[in-house]
């Protein structure tokens, strides 16, 4: 086996440090173009209402550690961390470079969301890809999605029985499976993205024996082109229409307490189930539960074994 340590570059959205940089985080999401001044206005008063700043960070650091160290403890070959962002310091190229600099010649690469869509997965990887050319090095494989890892399917299906319990009718509730939506484009582009979603939400369902569950989408952006569909305040209104009295929310798209999470449904879907008389039930995040950071070990060792070593 080879002993030589194996570079990994774990990637998430990134957030804010502080509400001083949410200007050029915002401005990053939009391709370089500045929000105006009413959008920022929003953005921070958003993160206001979740207590000033996002625990996204903290969380993906505490995730990115947690794997590194179950990997470095299942006797398989020995990794070196690297943390990288999409939308803030320390960002996706900087990561590579130190990789790079510290002569790190294979690595794996990992985001922190479990489906693919090139709108999403594929432009992490094209960053690692375009800096890997650049530089010469280094060789990367990649670990393109892991919705249906079998720990993160037995882990996503123990929150939602967990929340259905919170119910006062478990088998009257309707189990709502959202992500974040996209642009509706990415339906003429062949994009994997909604089917794995319903891939791994089906599993959960059968698994769970659901006979009340559907799909929603959250976190539009605020663009004027359509995007996914149908959203969950949407949704809410037509489940009360239709008779339901409660509904358990699994963001299953994500996998930390962060502003969509704490905003989006927290308060404002929940501002919106309170409005109709619905009660709302959020599943748990993943966070950095050992269950989870184990599914994501198997999915490294996974790409490890079968996925292509692409030089840069
Ligand atoms: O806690 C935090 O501060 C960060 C939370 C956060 C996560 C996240 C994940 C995803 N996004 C995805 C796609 C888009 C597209 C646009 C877009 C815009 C925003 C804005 C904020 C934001 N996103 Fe995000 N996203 C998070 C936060 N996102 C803030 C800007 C204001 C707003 O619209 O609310 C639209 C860009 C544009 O305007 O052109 C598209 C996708 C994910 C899940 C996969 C991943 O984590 O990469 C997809 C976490």
């Amino acid at each position: 086996m080879n002993t030589q340590p194996m570079g990994l570059l774990v990637m998430a959205y990134g957030t804010p440090h502080s509400l001083d940089e949410v200007l050029p985080y915002y401005t990053d999401i939009r391709h370089g173009r500045p929000p105006s001044d009413e959008q920022l206005a929003d953005l921070i008063r958003r993160y206001e209402a979740i207590g000033g700043v996002s625990p996204l960070t903290d969380i993906t650091r505490r995730q990115a550690e947690g794997l590194a160290q179950l990997l470095n403890a299942d006797g398989g070959r020995p990794v070196r961390l690297y943390q990288g962002m999409k939308h803030t310091s320390p960002f996706i190229p900087d990561a590579v470079a130190r990789m790079y600099e510290d002569g790190i010649t294979e690595a794996i690469a990992i985001v922190l969301a479990p489906h693919y869509s090139t709108m999403s997965i594929e432009t992490y990887h094209q960053q690692v890809r375009e800096t890997a050319a650049r530089l010469g090095g280094p060789s990367f494989r990649y670990v393109r999605q892991w919705h249906m890892e079998p720990r993160f399917l037995d882990a996503l299906a123990d929150r939602v029985q967990e929340a259905l319990a919170r119910c006062r009718e478990p088998q009257h509730a309707m189990v709502v499976f959202s992500a974040h939506s996209l642009p509706a484009r990415i339906l003429e582009m062949n994009d994997p993205y909604v089917e794995q979603l319903h891939e791994s939400g089906d599993t959960i369902a059968k698994r769970l024996d659901l006979h009340h569950y559907m799909y929603a989408w959250q976190s539009a952006g605020r663009t004027r082109e359509p995007w996914l569909g149908p959203d969950i305040l949407d949704v809410l209104r037509d489940l009360k229409e239709e008779g339901y009295s409660e509904v358990v929310s699994c963001s299953q798209g994500f996998v930390a307490d962060h502003l969509e999470v704490l905003y989006d449904i927290d308060i404002e879907a929940q501002a919106r189930a309170r409005e109709l008389g619905l009660h709302l039930v959020r599943t748990r995040q993943m966070n950095d539960d050992p269950a989870f950071l184990a599914a994501l070990r198997d999915a490294v060792r996974r790409a490890e074994r079968e996925a292509e070593l692409i030089d840069p």
